[in-house]
């Protein structure tokens, strides 16, 4: 899957990006710890992520100034944050979980993750960001609520 795999960032940007791994890894890597919780009811303490951050990588897609909303997407699975949310300095795209590159099973090549998340915030499996001026409802809770039970 890595090897075939990009990311599209498009919408409200000045340029349209596919980036590949290799482009994403020539950022500056920043790592973040932080207790993953499920609300499910289960913790990973201390989980530690490597990556770069959303803000780096959509600095080279340069949002226009009208843009408000990022939209995270793993095929139906989105996750939309504020713009100004996503920008935060700890909110990152992670390739690598304590030193080794992300599996499949853990949501590689690249995962959306950031220690103010709910948990299904944190898109496995990412294949594209869209960046829009409208408000558009993340599927994500909805398909990972209902799968454990809590959902409508
Ligand atoms: N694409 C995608 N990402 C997803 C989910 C999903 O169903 N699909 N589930 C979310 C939920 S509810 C949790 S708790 C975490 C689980 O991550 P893990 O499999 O690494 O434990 O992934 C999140 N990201
Ligand atoms: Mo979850």
């Amino acid at each position: 899957m890595a090897s075939n795999w990009s990311l599209k960032i498009y919408g409200l940007v000045e340029k349209q990006l596919n980036l590949s791994l290799d482009d994403i890894r020539k950022l500056p890597v920043v790592t973040i710890t932080f207790d993953f919780r499920c609300v499910e009811g289960w913790v990973i303490e201390n989980s530690e992520w490597q990556g770069v951050r959303v803000r780096d990588v959509l600095s080279l897609a340069k949002p226009l100034s009208n843009a408000k909303y990022s939209i995270f997407k793993s095929g139906d699975y989105t996750i939309t944050l504020e713009l100004n949310k996503a920008l935060n300095d700890n909110v990152i795209l992670a390739y690598a979980y304590k030193g080794e590159l992300l599996t499949e099973k853990r949501g590689g090549p690249v995962r959306l993750v950031f220690p103010f998340q709910q948990c299904y915030e944190s898109v496995k499996w990412l294949s594209e960001i869209e960046i829009t001026d409208k408000y558009r409802e993340s599927t994500g809770k909805r398909i990972a609520l209902s799968r454990i039970g809590k959902g409508p």
